[in-house]
């Protein structure tokens, strides 16, 4: 990978903000020293399997249990005092789910818990389950989004009126706009149904800590304060009952931000018999109960003039929402995002949009790295490509003249986001220049010389991050997130603990959390601590999603190191005998009339030798909890263009990516390096989405899918070496001006790759590509049907 940086690049600290300091958390994980929950051992430990449903939708008839095994063997009329998961949206036309800890009555998707099982090991526990008999009675399966919302008996749950979960309305001037538009663009997109498939699924180990009589849960998960709230409500224990732990993670992605079924069934396992047990999702049970991610179907009409200039769009969004709602952002968040994010970064003022989440027989709808955003820049962007063909401009163009202009910022768009800084075009125009569009041109005409069809493909996108309190609210989840805290303790040596509610697993905050504190402090980033992830030992944040932890608990960290150097000066310039007003702080020491004290020296003083402390010392001392949020909690907006060629090879389909360019701009960034690899991440997961990933169904509801030799994942080979060029363009609403940019890169993949095969395509008049994922097969199809249709205009003109 290659960088350039423009803009203010900061002159910055050795180790402060801006500076490409190496992350401290790669150590462990180098050598194989990372603690995560599979690494555990704990006496008496007992591993639990999970029996799962075969059929997508049936009533249970009959569960025999073999008496020999009755004792470890649980269903759910054993766990009376365990609530359902119930995670309801205040959204008008909102239809309520309960998804019981294990099965009870029926089972709704393929996978689905139906009995759980323990032993002290996993392969008994296994065996325990095949001495499990359950009778189905089978009911007719929703396998397909659009039967299903037509369906009116036999429904997913059987109170509702029907299978839609919710559907949100938007219009804004559509007819006025629309009525003023020279043509009419019409295009339908799907996006597959996908897993998220981290390196480590699904883990949690819970046990009864009797010195401290309460729950304590380690559990694989990005959220762990609001899974203890959630666990303690559905098991019926006081909060200050249950303790969370999230140690090391291995990827997350969202698969991993909100209340799992096996993490309520472990933690009640654990309260019941006051003893240890351990669950660890393996590949198989990722790959089909954990398919639940990505799947968008798009109708999109577009109106434009005859420039290209969009006047008004009209979209009918359906998700199939699977069969559960997940707490605590609920199947109403993708529809919300959907609607709201749809515009993306362009300027139009007539929209008009059906959002809909339906029930199937499938896993629950999970958010996954760019939540619905990476569904909605698919469809925007294709709608953009499609404006341009048919008015006969080239897609840049098109896309520059829609653009929101920088003179324009800040912006309130159609769906009023508040798109708080930055300049558009200039990002576009630079991703061209990189990719070299006209270059792209010339080689096009020429052809080249293996015959295959070279293509060059744009996108451009916000990513809305770090939004608050106020939007979700308007998206009406059970939970709402506020004040982020942060707590930073100077250690009687001199150096600091930075405590936060959020948890990092991957996203390098160890090491960034850590370089907010030096650039305030001065204390060396290797004598920091970011203590995370623990609810015992951290201040409460609702957790890490929504790429909300830097601006959030990043800024809380900054506010309270803000609030404690004072109270250090303080203490500095009595041993200095000085007046704080002429105390400096410089590499990390505090200077006066010639002399200095480190910070050491400060928290030696106040913690062991409080005789050198002035009379009117703060006795706070040396630590500061504070909660922050940003001044305006609309989110910011941080925004990119990515664009690709392609080499197209019309007689196998094959697809190579020849360069990919990204220019993006998250504001300040704190470690460039971290931003660098976080986009890089995001991109191989958005060319896993394009290409590669897909869980197919069959009319039964049953995932085809089921390893990783069926579920194909793009590995190194597959993915391009990236250029990438930063603008910084500091937030106004944040400190330092920092934007979050954990799921960008997730975004567009798709986008820019689909638009860069299409074009390549034009060259033998392929009928255009809008399914994900863009498999080889796709590609002929598309060829042989663009021939098709060119013989039946050549039959008819003749
Ligand atoms: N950063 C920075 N400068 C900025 C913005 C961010 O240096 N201007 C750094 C931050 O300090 C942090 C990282 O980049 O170390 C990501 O920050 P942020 O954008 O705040 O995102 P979060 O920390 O909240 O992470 C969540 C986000 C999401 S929602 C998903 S999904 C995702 C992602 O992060 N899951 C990931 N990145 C992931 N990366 C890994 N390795 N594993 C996952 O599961
Ligand atoms: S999908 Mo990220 O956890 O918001």
């Amino acid at each position: 990978m290659t960088t350039e940086h423009a803009h203010g690049t900061r002159a910055g600290k050795p180790e402060g903000i801006g500076a490409r300091v190496p992350r401290k958390e790669d150590a462990r994980h180098l050598h194989g020293k990372g603690n995560f929950v599979a690494d555990m051992a704990m006496p008496g430990l007992c591993e639990v399997a999970f029996l799962r449903s075969p059929l997508a939708h049936a009533r249970i008839v009959d569960v025999r249990v073999d008496p020999g095994v009755a004792g470890c063997v649980i269903l759910r009329d054993q766990m009376a005092d365990a609530a359902d998961i119930v995670a309801d949206s205040s959204l008008p036309t909102y239809q309520s789910s309960a998804q019981p800890p294990l099965a009870s009555g029926k089972v709704r998707f393929v996978g689905e818990p139906v009995a759980m099982t323990f032993a002290p090991t996993r392969a008994e526990a296994e065996d325990h389950a095949e001495l499990i008999d359950v009778d189905y009675e089978d009911l007719p399966v929703y396998a397909d989004v659009f039967s299903a919302q037509a369906a009116t008996d036999n429904l997913v749950h059987d109170q509702w009126k029907d299978n839609v979960f919710v559907t949100l309305n938007a219009d804004r001037e559509f007819d006025a706009y629309a009525a003023q538009a020279d043509v009419i663009v019409r295009r339908q997109m799907r996006l597959a149904r996908q897993c998220m498939v981290p390196m480590e699924g699904k883990a949690v180990l819970a046990y009864w800590d009797h010195q401290g009589d309460q729950l304590v849960v380690y559990s694989a998960t990005q959220v762990p304060h609001m899974i203890r709230s959630i666990l303690a409500q559905t098991l019926g224990l006081e909060q200050g009952r249950v303790r969370v732990i999230s140690p090391d993670v291995g990827g997350a992605f969202g698969y991993k931000c909100v209340l799992q079924q096996e993490e309520l069934c472990v933690a009640w396992l654990a309260k019941t018999y006051r003893r240890p047990f351990r669950y660890i999702e393996d590949r198989r049970e990722h790959l089909t109960a954990g398919a639940n991610s990505r799947e968008h179907h798009y109708e999109m009409v577009a109106y434009a003039d005859r420039r290209g200039k969009l006047l008004a769009l009209d979209a009918r969004i359906t998700v199939d929402g699977g069969a559960y709602s997940v707490w605590p952002f609920t199947i109403g968040l993708e529809p919300g995002q959907a609607v709201g994010n749809l515009p993306g970064p362009y300027n139009f003022k007539g929209y008009r949009c059906v959002t809909r989440a339906v029930a199937t027989n499938k896993p629950g709808f999970v958010p996954y790295r760019g939540v619905a955003r990476t569904g909605v820049c698919f469809a925007i962007e294709l709608t953009m490509d499609a404006i341009a063909r048919e008015v006969g401009r080239e897609p840049w163009e098109v896309r520059l003249e829609n653009l929101v202009q920088p003179e324009q910022m800040p912006y309130v768009n159609v769906t009023n986001k508040h798109l708080d800084s930055g300049d558009y075009p200039a990002s576009l125009r630079k991703a061209l220049e990189m990719i070299d569009a006209q270059g792209v041109r010339a080689r096009q005409a020429q052809g080249l010389a293996d015959g295959r069809l070279l293509g060059v493909g744009v996108a451009t996108y916000t990513e809305q991050a770090a939004h608050g309190t106020s939007v979700f609210a308007t998206w009406g989840t059970p939970v709402i997130p506020g004040f982020d805290q942060a707590t930073v303790r100077v250690t009687p040596d001199g150096g600091l603990e930075v405590r936060v509610g959020v948890h990092s697993h991957g996203q390098g905050m160890e090491t960034t959390f850590a370089q907010i504190a030096n650039e305030i402090l001065g204390i060396p980033v290797a004598r920091i601590k970011v203590v995370h992830g623990d609810t015992g030992q951290t201040p409460f944040s609702t957790g890490t999603y929504a790429s909300r932890s830097l601006v959030m608990s990043g800024g809380a960290v900054s506010q309270a190191c803000k609030r404690l150097l004072p109270r250090a000066v303080h203490i500095a310039a009595h041993l200095l005998q000085a007046t704080p007003a002429d105390v400096e702080l410089a590499d990390g020491r505090f200077l006066a009339q010639g002399r200095s004290v480190s910070m050491d020296e400060v928290a030696d003083a106040w913690y062991l030798r409080p005789h050198l402390l002035p009379a009117d010392v703060d006795t706070s001392g040396l630590e500061v909890t504070v909660g922050y949020k940003p001044k305006v909690d609309t989110g910011c907006f941080t925004y990119a263009s990515q664009a690709a060629t392609v080499a197209v090879d019309p007689a196998t389909g094959a697809v190579e990516i020849l360069d990919y360019v990204v220019v993006e701009d998250c504001g300040t960034m704190i470690n460039p390096m971290v931003v660098e690899g976080q986009t890089m991440g995001g991109i191989a997961q958005g060319i896993g989405t394009a290409f590669y990933e897909e869980t197919p169904y069959d009319a039964n509801g049953q995932p085809l899918a089921s390893t990783l030799a069926d579920y194909m994942l793009p590995g190194p080979t597959e993915i391009p070496h990236m250029r990438m060029h930063h603008f910084e363009t500091p937030s106004p609403h944040t400190e330092f001006g920092a934007k979050g940019m954990g799921e960008g890169g997730a975004i567009a993949p798709p986008a820019v790759l689909f638009n860069a095969v299409n074009d390549a395509l034009r060259a033998v008049g392929a009928a255009e590509l809008a399914h994900t994922p863009l498999t080889p097969v796709r590609v002929l199809q598309a060829i042989a049907e663009g021939q098709a249709r060119q013989a039946t205009e050549r039959a008819r003109a003749a």
